[in-house]
């Protein structure tokens, strides 16, 4: 099986804007693009199984090679057949490279020209994590589509700094391109370079070259303003080949979606979802509801009624309520397949209209500058 095995076809264009509807294949399936991608990290959607991960109507789900470094290890996973059958998932699978997670999460770490270097926030011991380790990990968990080993440089940050940050992922890249041992999985290389717009340019040149089965967009969303989302992804995407998917990393609110597909942008992931679902709270329609509050503690309506999600065909907002007050594990359980079940329905009903040529008619109101947090 070589990288043949994945390709990007591309079903319509939107005529006003560069959106595009179409089908990323894999080895384990269809991705129907664009499409909102589930993150699992700890090789579980947190709270649901896979089973009610699929009615969600998600594909492609991410999970995490720094994670899942730390525990269980993968050799572990590889001797359980890899990540799909470890978790019990089918479908088509991306694991992020851990180089985010590394500089977000593990508060001693060092970095050099040849990786980093971090003590484990479980039990301390000192790892080190060239950019060969997370693809050697990488392959060994076995997703269909594995990240480069990128450095994301934090916002604000010197220009310098994020220059050099930029210039390492793609010498980083190099050696993760040289390190790559197996074509049943595509390596896909991260556009850096923080708010600087040429600095993104002069990466994306860089990375087409590499002729890569796929491209992302990292270092957004990182604390600077959000209207800077739209102009980095607008700046970056008319690089990228129309011919392979690109993937807008870390992405996943409605407005920070519909403007990237309106860029050109095709998968997205994001923990927001699953996040909000564990502090009761639920996405309807474009708005954040806190189902703690009083006034659901007798409403007896469905969360949503027009959503045809489990979680809204068969409860009402008081019994959600409820679980949440007696803090019932149900309560996360049902209201992040609720929340799943929006934001994939959010983005197939995009892709529906770009396949209609309706999507800046439908989608105005999410294309336009934000008026509020969502
Ligand atoms: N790099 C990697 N993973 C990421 C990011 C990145 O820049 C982001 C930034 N939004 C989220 N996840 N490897
Ligand atoms: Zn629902």
């Amino acid at each position: 099986m070589g990288t043949d095995h994945f390709s990007f076809e591309h079903q319509a264009s939107c005529c006003h804007t560069k959106a595009r509807a179409g089908i990323f294949h894999t080895p384990h399936g269809p991705v129907h693009t664009p499409r909102f991608m589930p993150v699992g990290t700890l090789a579980n959607v947190k709270t649901i199984t896979p089973s009610q991960l699929k009615d969600t109507g998600a594909q492609m789900v991410l999970s995490n090679t720094y994670h899942l470094h730390l525990q269980p290890g993968e050799d572990l996973v590889a001797e359980a057949g890899g990540l799909h059958k470890f978790m019990g998932w089918s479908g088509p699978m991306l694991t992020d490279s851990g180089g985010f997670q590394v500089f977000s999460l593990s508060k001693i770490r060092t970095i050099s020209e040849e990786g980093v270097t971090f003590r484990s926030p479980r039990d301390g011991r000192v790892i080190y994590m060239p950019p060969e380790e997370s693809i050697r990990i990488q392959n060994q968990l076995g997703a269909d589509v594995i990240m480069a080993f990128d450095e994301c440089p934090p916002y604000p940050a010197h220009r310098e700094a994020v220059e050099a940050a930029t210039q390492r992922t793609y010498r980083w890249l190099t050696r993760c391109i040289e390190a790559h041992q197996r074509n049943d999985q595509a390596l896909f290389g991260i556009v850096q370079g923080g708010v600087h717009l040429d600095l993104r340019q002069a990466a994306a040149e860089q990375l087409v070259e590499l002729d890569l089965p796929g491209y992302a967009i990292g270092g957004v969303s990182v604390g600077e303003p959000p209207e800077l989302i739209e102009k980095i992804v607008q700046a970056t995407t008319p690089l990228l080949p129309p011919d392979k998917p690109r993937y807008l990393m870390g992405v996943g609110t409605y407005r920070e979606m519909a403007q990237a597909i309106a860029a050109g942008m095709d998968l997205f992931d994001c923990v927001i979802p699953t996040r909000l679902a564990r502090h009761g709270a639920a996405l309807v329609q474009g708005e954040r509801w806190n189902l703690k509050n009083q006034k659901f503690r007798r409403d007896l309506t469905p969360l949503d009624s027009t959503c045809t999600c489990y979680t809204c065909k068969n409860f009402t907002r008081a019994y959600l309520c409820h679980l949440i007050h007696a803090h019932e594990l149900l309560a996360y359980t049902l209201l992040s397949i609720h929340n799943i079940t929006e934001l994939i329905r959010f983005t197939q009903a995009i892709r529906k209209a770009i396949l209609q040529n309706q999507f800046v008619a439908k989608f105005q109101q999410w294309l336009e500058p934000s008026t509020s947090s969502s």
